[in-house]
């Protein structure tokens, strides 16, 4: 890999002779030569910039400058023009692994307003050429002589024999799973009164891994919801479904990409409270969920409609939390409703555990100490997702207080053909 660097403050530059850059300069891998604008200019004054056409504030670099220093540094065989540029797009990992494949990459690197645009337009019709303009990030910098470090930097660090450890490329953020890296640690045990999280320190490898990926979910929620957006419902499974529905984030109808939802939850005294937004039947379903004694609906938002709710009602006294033991302890029945569109397996496991986190974290409040949900027999796959969440079924269908209510069904004709899951709601 060839980097051509112009520039007009070449001591810039030195930062490329430290660590693993300047190793792989001295073992061959890159080359990285820095040169002089002001070199092919031809004026007593060494001058690379002139006035704006149209007037303005600053200066702008002259072209003639710039296709001479270009022309000659230019090698045989496909090269890129990189030009660092505020008003560029901005540099993902995914343009570093392409360019990495190139064999020259000129950096342009502009001061003052920037480079006369017909030097991009120029070489941007030129076979064998890529023009690639590239930024940052939505900030303004004196110069591209930082972004050209990037560049070097980043590309370089992909080119074969350059890390060390492969698996340290696939690890980490921006890498192909599409979210940041997990929060990482190391000895002290306790630093400054902060311990290690536990599970690290457990040797569980299993759990290990889980606990990263929930975390890495998690700060990509908070940081970069934008990176949640993009990734491919296909590639998530039922407990990272859980960890995003924290967040809000839900499979939605389409159930390639996940929709940011707003959750939030409503006292229920009666059909004209919660708020029903589209959902056919909904009116039906409040008068159902009246006579249940609903105290709670959640509810999940998308775009100013309602696609979900869920009714919380008392339900008399667990059967078998744990399948067996604690008769007597109070229990609460979650009735989900959805909106046709919205009724898939995914967004049911989606809402339904951001229902289920919600209500334990209020757990003492209500002292509940489980919850009944009813699934269809015949959805395995349902069942399935439920039982990853923690669910586990229990003879009968509802619980006492509900069952008499088995005729009318709530949740859209779910019916006798229903099993119970039950999920404990504090661990005592
Ligand atoms: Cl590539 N150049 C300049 N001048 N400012 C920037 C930038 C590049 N990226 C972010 N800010």
């Amino acid at each position: 890999m060839h980097f051509s660097i112009l520039t007009i403050f070449p001591q810039f530059f030195s930062a490329l002779d430290c660590s693993l850059v300047g190793k792989a300069q001295e073992r061959g891998i890159i080359r990285v030569d820095v040169h002089n604008l002001r070199d092919w200019t031809s004026d007593v004054h060494h001058s690379v910039d002139d006035v704006p056409y149209g007037g303005g504030a600053g200066m702008v670099m002259r072209p003639q400058v710039w296709a001479a220093a270009v022309d000659s540094v230019r090698g045989a065989g496909k090269a890129v023009l990189a030009v660092p540029s505020p008003a560029g797009k901005p540099l993902r990992q995914n343009d570093l692994l392409r360019l990495s494949r190139a064999r020259q990459i000129i950096i342009a690197c502009g001061r003052y307003e920037g480079i006369d645009s017909r030097v991009t337009q120029y070489y941007a019709q030129q076979r064998d050429l890529e023009v690639f303009e590239y930024s940052l990030g939505d900030y303004v910098l004196n110069g591209g002589e930082v972004a050209a470090v990037a560049l070097v930097e980043g590309v370089s660090r992909l080119l074969p024999k350059m890390v060390g450890n492969p698996d340290s490329l696939t690890e980490e953020s921006h890498g192909a799973e599409g979210i940041l890296e997990y929060p990482i640690y190391t000895r002290p045990a306790v630093f400054r009164g902060i311990r290690v999280p536990e599970v690290l320190t457990s040797g569980n490898h299993g759990a290990v891994e889980r606990w990263r990926r929930d975390e890495a979910l998690r700060k990509t929620c908070r940081r970069r919801p934008d990176l949640i957006q993009n990734l491919s419902c296909a590639r998530l499974g039922a407990r990272d479904l859980e960890v995003l529905a924290e967040y809000g984030w839900f499979a939605g109808p389409g159930e390639a990409r996940l929709c940011k939802t707003e959750f939030g939850k409503a006292d229920f005294a009666g059909p004209g409270e919660a708020r029903p937004g589209s959902l056919p039947a909904f009116s039906q379903m409040c008068a159902s969920a009246a006579d249940l004694g609903a105290q709670y609906v959640y509810t999940a938002v998308y775009e100013g409609k309602t696609v979900a709710c869920a009714f919380v009602s008392a339900a008399g006294e667990c059967v078998s939390p744990k399948n067996g033991e604690d008769g007597h302890s109070p229990a609460c029945v979650l009735q989900p409703v959805f909106d046709p569109a919205w009724d898939t397996d995914r967004f049911r496991v989606g809402f339904t555990a951001r229902s289920v986190h919600a209500l334990r974290s209020e757990a003492e409040n209500l002292a509940y100490s489980c919850l009944y949900l009813r699934v269809e027999k015949g959805n395995r796959d349902l069942q399935r997702y439920y039982r990853s969440l923690g669910f586990r079924q229990v003879r009968g269908i509802f619980p006492a207080a509900v069952s008499g209510n088995e005729g009318n069904h709530i949740a859209g004709g779910r019916g006798k053909t229903d099993i119970t899951m039950v999920f404990p709601l504090s661990v005592e």
